[in-house]
């Protein structure tokens, strides 16, 4: 298992739209442990391969308090669709940035396991805008699209001096004299 590092808005890399899964082996095993371990760190409760520059159509989830209920799903679609609903989404890839957002209340999802097997699931609630939300992620999208031209260039100024203050108050260690 791995940590990896996770993309940030606006890097380019997350608007790349991901391929379909075709071979269900080892490193995809290992992709799907890879994204829980980092989502979990990370504290997120969806994490999409596209975060992590890794363009398959890979995603996680665990919505559940106790942290202890991950879910994979692999090739991933939304085969019926009810409903909407409003909630304040956030993004592992958008720090610290918090929008309302409106989608489907109700999804009936396909989709595969790391071993290749299919299954349906009926989603609600927060599961629901969680799956549509990584989803978006490997369609490129992001959350922040969703906002006006003039909130989504706010939200770039506020990362770009989040990282700038970030960057001063957490100096690169020097070489040991
Ligand atoms: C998507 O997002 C989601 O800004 C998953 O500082 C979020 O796990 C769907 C996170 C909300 C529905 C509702 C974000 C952690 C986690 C941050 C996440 C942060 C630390 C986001
Ligand atoms: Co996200």
């Amino acid at each position: 298992m791995a940590l990896r590092e996770i993309l940030e808005f606006p890097d380019p890399r997350l608007r790349t739209v991901a391929s379909v899964v075709e071979t269900f082996d080892e490193e995809l095993a290992k992709l799907v442990e890879d994204l829980y371990e980092t989502m979990y760190e990370e504290q997120g409760i969806g994490l999409a391969a596209t975060q992590i520059n890794v363009h398959q159509r890979v995603l996680v989830l665990d919505t559940s308090e106790q942290r202890n209920q991950p879910r994979a799903f692999i090739n991933p679609e939304i085969i019926q669709q009810d409903g909407s609903q409003t909630y304040e989404e956030g993004c592992l890839s958008v720090p610290g940035i918090y929008a309302k957002v409106d989608r489907a209340e109700t999804i009936r999802v396909r989709a595969q396991r790391a071993d290749g097997s299919s299954f349906e699931t009926e989603l609600d609630g927060l599961d629901a805008v969680c799956l549509q939300h990584e989803m978006d992620h490997l369609a490129g999208k992001l959350f922040v699209d969703y906002l006006s031209p003039l909130k989504r260039n706010m939200v770039r100024k506020r990362l770009a001096k989040a990282r700038r203050h970030a960057r001063q108050e957490d100096p690169q260690p020097t070489a040991a004299e």
